[in-house]
């Protein structure tokens, strides 16, 4: 797989003073919205059993039903509930083509780069000072202590040695440290030929963005010309079935689902099967937000990976761990807690756009090396990205100094 995402040429938009906190960073620009999910209907329809009332997550599943996999005109019609704008590709397309949104744009509104465009602009000299202001604005970022303490004390270091002409040099060494700590993990997710299907559970806590990250991956795996099939594994709300039909169908992907109350290991088992039997490239499963400090919910998803490895040994070949960027520090102790329960291959930092601070990823890089795999900067099919360290820190770093 290749990265979305066009390096953010610096010089492309030459930067200018930023006179504040916000403006600082040169090229600004918001991207922000807030929508919602999507939802996908099928090409195949699944059943799922009436009960509809969405009802807020909540405690633990049941048994189960038939999975019912019906065909169904792979139409891809449905507006997806709540969702935002369509728009056709997902796909390893420029991201940040002429007139699209790239990154910057995406970032520039973010806790993170407002914080660091800012700075620059305040503290045009090179000195103690900036070096203050670099510190709190990470820690403000939530890149957390023990990163943002290495990161200045590696810059003073630096800065005592002479190292530096100005401010400038500074800024640019600020950018390969921040790098530096990103690259490890910027490693795409490569689907495998080999597994038919290649099954990728997604978890994570409620409302983080996994029912619409899965319909963004369907949208560029469905562009990439991979054939797919959805599990409906959250199974503690009626809507959230509907939800993931609803992408479903908006893509013309088959969605395998029991309904309400069902036994999310085994609609994830159903999926399989029925994957398997048709030659499936790619499965993804849904579940159910759950928090990690609950252990009866956190061991259901064991129970889920076991049973889906017991069709398939080496499946699910992708525990995908949808975090929200805006989390801050808690993310940290959320992966602990996912990773112990469900051993964490892959995550998706969403809500990157908007306020969030985003610099908890440079912590969630530090602290556990989990491949970041994707980015979501926004609500729509569109706005997930291949996680690219040079991309995302460019986009939170004032291209210019403005002083
Ligand atoms: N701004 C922004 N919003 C997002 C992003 N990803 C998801 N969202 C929004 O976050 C909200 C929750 O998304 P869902 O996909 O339903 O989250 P979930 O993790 O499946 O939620 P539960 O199933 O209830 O645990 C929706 O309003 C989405 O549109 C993103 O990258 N940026
Ligand atoms: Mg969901």
């Amino acid at each position: 797989m290749v990265s979305l995402f066009r390096r953010w040429k610096p010089d492309a938009d030459k930067a200018k003073p930023a006179k504040d906190d916000a403006s600082a960073s040169s090229a600004a620009a918001e991207a922000i919205e807030a929508a919602r999910a999507m939802g996908a209907g099928a090409d195949e329809a699944v059943q799922a059993p009436p009960k509809s009332q969405p009802l807020p997550p909540s405690p633990m599943p049941e048994p189960a039903a038939p999975a019912a996999l019906e065909s169904d005109p792979a139409s891809a019609s449905m507006p997806a509930p709540g969702t935002a704008g369509d728009a056709s590709r997902t796909r390893e397309k420029p991201a940040a083509a002429p007139g699209r949104p790239g990154w910057r744009e995406r970032l520039m509104g973010s806790g993170i780069a407002r914080g660091l465009g800012g700075l620059f602009a305040r503290n045009p000299r090179l000195d103690d000072d900036l070096l203050d202001a670099i510190e709190t604005a990470l820690l403000t970022a939530d890149v957390g202590v023990t990163a943002t303490t290495g990161l200045v004390e590696s810059l003073r270091r630096r800065m005592k040695a002479r190292e530096f002409a100005d401010a400038a040099a500074l800024r640019t060494a600020l950018r390969g440290e921040l790098v530096a700590i990103l690259e490890p993990v910027a490693r795409p997710l490569v689907i495998d030929p080999a597994a038919k299907p290649f099954v990728i559970l997604t978890v994570g806590v409620n409302g983080v963005g996994k029912t619409t990250t899965i319909g963004k991956l369907a949208r560029r795996f469905k562009d990439e010309g991979k054939s797919l099939m959805l599990a409906a594994g959250d199974t503690f709300r009626a809507a959230a079935v509907a939800q993931l039909q609803a992408w479903g169908e908006r893509n013309g992907v088959a969605v395998v689902a029991q309904g309400q109350d069902a036994d999310a290991a085994s609609v994830a088992f159903d999926a399989l099967q029925a994957a398997r039997a048709r030659g499936t490239d790619v499965l993804i499963a849904d579940t159910a937000g759950r928090l990690h400090t609950q252990q009866g919910l956190m061991a259901e998803l064991s129970k889920i990976k076991r049973v889906l490895g017991k069709l398939d040994g080496s499946a699910p070949h992708e525990v995908l761990m949808v975090i929200d960027g805006t989390t801050g520090q808690n993310a940290l102790s959320q992966l602990r807690h996912f990773h112990q329960a469900a051993d964490v291959t892959g995550l998706v930092v969403t809500k990157l756009d908007g306020t969030a601070k985003g610099g908890v990823v440079f912590a969630l890089a530090r602290e556990f090396g989990i491949p970041i795999r994707f980015a979501g900067i926004g609500e729509r099919p569109e706005d997930l990205r291949v996680f690219d360290a040079e991309a995302f820190v460019d986009a939170l770093l004032p291209e210019a100094l403005g002083a």
